[in-house]
């Protein structure tokens, strides 16, 4: 579940009060809260107080967020790519819940997102919810599952060629395996002598694990457009029904392959174990939560994919498994400059246990490519 963490730091409170009036944030900013999600944005609840109408007070709550501008080198494109992919939503889907982002006036035009000289922040609706982080109730993963489908299936008709590429190559596998070995020979932090065993697996399944670049360059898998972030902790549950709500952090929506989205998910959702579990005997794929998500995702989604995307469905969860480990060993070896970190070896200890889900997933890698083509021949006939 989500965690908040309580917080009264007088700078930190200063500057979402600043953030907030450049918002035009209606009533009066009283406190906030730290939400501690997420590994790359830094994110707070804003809450004020206001008129009800009636007289009466009421606390209205935002999001206020800070754009990590190291991982989004063009805050301003990634807010435009926002922009466009939340108003074509709305506009199909008026009546759901819809994320709103806030605009300034401040040079005269309007704007959703701020530069304050130093940091790049922007301000959304905040929808009361719950978040998951994993689940063992399958209806929540089968939620899950039907939600990023969904979300897939709105933009399939959204013209891809609108959007810019929020991080050049973010799911190219294979570019992420030559930066790795650039960054390997680089040693900046003086680590790679520590992590050889962990280069040399990512290594011996490199072709493997390059499945999705490899059959995208050779023009067997159509770009759509995707999320490219599917953790379930995206996706907001209504907190009495557990029914989804909308999906959020829309930073890395881009041009993509199906398998990403997919990939990415079940990597997440359907762990053993959290994703920096250093108890890695534990870590390993659930079969019952892949099959959960795998129904959910292609309920909505069959209809619309190819045969080959079908196919390589169990294969990108190996391949975006790798990928994953590939980046938190990349950041380990440069020194922990890319992803928020906790303690001295946090990547490593995440790179760790991504290479072993991925040992896992090729063990049930036939048993996940039947509950795909089962599914697949459910929704599609
Ligand atoms: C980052 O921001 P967050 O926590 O949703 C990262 C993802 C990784 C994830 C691993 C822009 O996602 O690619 O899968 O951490 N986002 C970016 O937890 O790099
Ligand atoms: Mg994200």
């Amino acid at each position: 579940m989500q965690s908040n963490r309580q917080t009264t730091d007088p700078k930190i409170a200063q500057k979402l009060h600043d953030v907030g009036v450049a918002f035009h944030l209606p009533g009066l900013f009283f406190s906030y809260d730290e939400i501690s999600m997420g590994n790359v944005n830094q994110t707070y609840k804003v809450n004020y107080i206001m008129d009800d109408g009636t007289g009466m007070a009421k606390i209205k709550s935002f999001l206020a967020q800070k754009l990590n501008t190291y991982a989004f080198k063009q805050p301003i494109q990634v807010m435009e790519n926002i922009e466009k992919v939340t108003e074509f939503i709305r506009q199909k889907r008026p009546d759901g819940i819809n994320l709103h982002f806030h605009h300034t006036d401040v040079t005269g035009e309007r704007k959703t997102y701020l530069f304050d000289g130093d940091d790049v922040w922007r301000i959304v609706n905040y929808v009361p919810s719950v978040t998951f982080d994993s689940s063992d109730d399958l209806t929540i993963v089968h939620n899950t599952g039907e939600a990023f489908g969904d979300f897939q299936t709105v933009l399939s008709d959204f013209d891809a060629s609108q959007l810019f590429y929020t991080i050049v190559d973010f799911h190219n596998t294979r570019k992420r395996y030559d930066t790795l070995l650039a960054d390997i020979q680089r040693d900046a932090a003086g680590r790679v002598k520590d992590v050889q065993t962990e280069i040399d697996y990512l290594l011996s399944v490199r072709e493997q694990a390059c499945i999705l670049t490899t059959l995208y360059d050779k023009g067997d898998l159509p770009l759509r457009v995707t999320h490219n972030d599917t953790k379930i902790n995206n996706v907001l549950f209504d907190e009495a029904t557990h029914n989804a709500l909308v999906v959020i952090d829309l930073d890395t929506v881009m041009p993509g392959l199906v398998g990403y989205d997919f990939g990415d998910a079940i990597r997440f959702a359907a762990n053993f174990t959290e994703e920096d579990s250093c108890n890695t005997s534990k870590t390993g794929l659930d079969l019952n939560t892949f099959w959960a998500f795998a129904d959910g995702f292609l309920s909505k989604t069959a209809r619309e994919l190819t045969d080959t995307e079908i196919e390589t469905l169990g294969g990108s969860c190996f391949a975006i498994t790798c990928e994953l480990a590939v980046r938190f060993l990349n950041d380990y070896i440069n020194g922990d400059v890319y992803f928020k970190t906790k303690y001295p070896e946090h990547n490593l200890i995440r790179a760790r246990c991504q290479i072993a889900l991925a040992k896992d997933m090729l063990v049930k890698m036939d048993a996940m490519n039947s509950i795909v083509k089962g599914c697949a021949v459910k929704y599609k006939g």
